[in-house]
């Protein structure tokens, strides 16, 4: 067994969130401190963070404004009802988030998770058109290896089958756009691939199965993360946009992964130049230091709630930790933090570096296919025959031993820093991948 320092003796009780638990109680791995670009293991060792925590940490670890920021929040106000009384710190973090979500999303929901976020999204979408008198449009449509989080909505839209196959039948009323991964024709394509744009007129063809008259919304991640990277081919998004505008179906992006400087822009919405009518948020939103998700609406679906008698609930959802006075200092504190070191837009500066570095990398045995856009990567691996997983599991343990965090989808490497990161350590990166690629798995 590893050096075992630093860890409880029983590990039992905790049931870990998608891991091997078997697995890991035998040989755990565990992080006990982080700093900027890197976590320290138990052992003593330091690991560089190619993954800002599980997508989240886009100011890099331990960031002294938020930390204070949090630590000064708990010794004022711990807790404030959220249900018909409020505090002043959510108000004012809805205003800066307004005034950085792309033009004409002018209100927030929060929540504290992005799973919570989407299930609130889908709960507005389908609210919203039943207010406006539409109450037969209950269909919900996502798209196949799409990820929405855990909750029972967010897997009925979502696509990856082992995340949906054991929980019965679901949300009804579902349906599925094909997928755009097609590595024979876009294999190792920098940026946006060319071939797949017309995939989006199979939304179309589910409209005129279903017909338009029974669809709510259409959620899609305008870059999917989870399910190893898979960048929209060129024209795609905005087709989809024009399909729903001409329907009259509600377009969300699910920004969780992408939201927050990830592509070099404050949200995917800016990078592609096309607006959604919701957009879930979550994970950078407060630097994934204290759980915080928000929703972001159109003023035309927050101001059609807005009638009947004032003293009427509008909308029925929220949750106990809606929009909670920590989260919300730990978000305005990382909001200054991004301002003050442009973290919303660096990917931008260092999006070309990041890509010829990781494409270097072609070269490696068993690579198969590298995709990239702003700080996000993927490198992708040939299965081994029978054993799927395993090859990127074993890269996954090789770098963790020798100092480097990734995060590995199927046989998928998926990288994605802190927007902090430095040209020296996106080389190092990419030099002990090199060295993992050859000699290691
Ligand atoms: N939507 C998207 C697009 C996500 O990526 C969620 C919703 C759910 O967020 P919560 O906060 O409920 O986990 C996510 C989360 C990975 C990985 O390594 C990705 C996520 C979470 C954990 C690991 O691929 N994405
Ligand atoms: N379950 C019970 C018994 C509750 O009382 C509540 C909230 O009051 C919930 C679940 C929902 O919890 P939350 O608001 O934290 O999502």
């Amino acid at each position: 067994m590893s050096n075992r320092l630093n860890i409880p003796n029983d590990l039992r009780a905790f049931w870990m969130p998608f891991t091997a638990n078997r697995q890991f109680k035998q040989e755990p791995r565990f992080f006990v401190a982080a700093k900027d670009m890197h976590y320290t293991t138990h052992d003593g060792r330091q690991v560089l963070d190619a993954t800002a925590g599980l997508w989240c940490v886009n100011a890099g670890h331990c960031r002294p404004k938020i930390t204070e920021a949090i630590q000064q929040q708990a010794g004022e106000l711990d807790y404030a009802p959220a249900f018909q009384l409020g505090h002043p710190k959510a108000f004012e973090l809805a205003n800066r988030l307004v005034d950085i979500a792309p033009k004409g999303l002018d209100h927030v929901l929060y929540t504290n998770s992005g799973s919570e976020s989407v299930d609130t999204a889908l709960k507005v979408a389908l609210a919203y058109q039943r207010v406006k008198g539409q109450g037969s449009r209950t269909r919900l449509i996502g798209r196949e290896r799409g990820y929405h989080g855990v909750n029972f909505g967010g897997i009925s839209v979502g696509g990856i089958v082992s995340n949906r196959k054991m929980f019965g039948t679901l949300l009804t009323g579902v349906d599925h756009m094909p997928h755009t991964h097609l590595p024979a024709v876009n294999a190792f394509t920098r940026g946006e691939p060319e071939h797949g744009g017309d995939l989006a007129t199979e939304l179309e063809r589910i409209v005129t199965l279903h017909d338009a008259s029974t669809i709510a919304a259409v959620i899609v991640e305008p870059v999917s993360g989870s399910t190893g990277v898979l960048i929209p081919p060129k024209g795609y998004l905005q087709k989809l946009r024009d399909i729903c505008t001409k329907h009259g179906i509600l377009l969300i992006f699910d920004e969780v992964i992408t939201g927050f400087g990830r592509l070099g822009t404050p949200f995917a919405a800016d990078y592609f130049g096309v607006t959604p009518d919701i957009m879930v948020t979550a994970k950078g939103l407060t630097n994934g230091v204290i759980p915080m998700g928000a929703v972001f609406v159109s003023a035309e679906i927050h101001d059609a709630f807005m009638t009947g008698p004032e003293h009427m609930i509008e909308f029925m959802h929220g949750y106990t930790y809606s929009g909670n006075p920590i989260a919300s200092a730990a978000a305005l504190a990382t909001l200054d933090t991004y301002k003050e070191e442009g973290l919303l837009t660096r990917a931008a500066e260092l999006a070309s570096y990041w890509e010829d570095g990781l494409h270097s990398l072609k070269d490696c045995p068993h690579v198969i296919d590298i995709r990239n856009i702003g700080l996000i990567g993927a490198i992708e691996l040939e299965p081994i025959a029978g054993e799927p997983t395993k090859r990127a599991f074993a890269a996954f343990l090789k770098a963790y031993e020798t100092g480097l965090l990734i995060r590995t989808t199927g046989d998928i490497i998926a990288l994605s820093p802190p927007l902090i990161i430095e040209k020296h350590q996106i080389d190092e990166i990419v030099s002990r991948l090199r060295e993992i690629l050859t000699h290691n798995i």
